[in-house]
């Protein structure tokens, strides 16, 4: 029924009108999957949990949201991730590397970045909604913190990782003790490893285990953006892979 009063009922089932009207009445029926969810400006979600509560069969692919929910006059089209570690996840970060074949060079960082605070950066800052794992842009960081608190890190040549907040926090920003699982071992070596704590470094935000696990840094003229399984701040990330990239994504 729309909000004007109409009933609409499938072709097929006017073939049979009065066991319609007899299940109608006798309450013994079942409400269509609502497949038009998070598909237009109209029904869109809250983010890609609420959609996955509300559709669990939904594909991973891109979806109407409006994080501050009321009016979908500021909704926005993001990517899902309907199917790692239980899916729910809203893509806010997709980056590469500025010079992924010197790995730790100075001038290597990651890029864009986010709008975080990072006052050595000097990559470009992205505030464009990434819609896909390999359109490098960044969602404001402002409206991180609106969609979660949980975080996935995915990327081609470091292991994948799901964490939840402890004392720190990724969307405040909050140095702290963090809980990860690794998700998908995508490195030979190390299993099993994960970060155990955020910091807050003027170039960007690092997860640290022993050492530094995943570093986001946003400077070419400092540091340079570890990405080691083994969370020893080490060059052991993948090397040689075409399109070298990684994600943040929240729920
Ligand atoms: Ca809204
Ligand atoms: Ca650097």
């Amino acid at each position: 029924m729309d909000s004007n009063g109409t009933l609409y009922l499938h072709k097929t089932s006017l073939l049979c009108i009065g066991e319609v009207i007899k299940r109608l009445t006798e309450g013994k029926y079942q409400l269509a999957e609502p497949s038009n969810l998070g598909l237009s400006k109209e029904f869109a979600m809250l983010n890609c949990k609420d959609l996955k509560q509300k559709v669990p069969s939904a594909d991973s692919g891109v979806y109407w949201i409006d994080p501050d929910g009321g009016s979908h006059g500021n909704a926005f089209q993001a990517y899902c991730d309907q199917q790692t570690d239980g899916g729910g996840w809203t893509l806010v970060y997709s980056y590469t590397f500025t010079d992924y074949s010197s790995f730790t060079s100075f001038e290597n960082a990651v890029t864009p970045r986010p709008s975080w605070s990072a006052s050595s950066a000097d990559v470009r800052v992205s505030t464009t909604v990434p819609l896909s794992e390999t359109h490098y842009e960044a969602m404001n960081f402002a409206l991180w913190r609106s969609i979660g608190k949980e975080f996935l890190i995915k990327s081609n040549i470091n292991n994948w990782i799901a964490c939840k907040e402890g004392s720190g926090s990724i969307v405040q920003q909050k140095p702290g003790s963090i809980t990860c699982k690794l998700v998908k071992q995508v490195s030979d070596r190390c299993p099993g490893i994960v970060p155990k704590s955020l910091s807050r470094h003027t170039n960007g935000m690092y997860l640290t285990s022993s050492s530094l696990y995943y570093g986001f840094d946003g400077s070419t003229g400092g540091d340079w953006p570890t990405h080691d399984p083994c969370g020893n701040n080490q060059e052991n990330n993948l090397k040689g892979v075409p399109n070298p990239h990684g994600n943040i994504f929240i729920r």
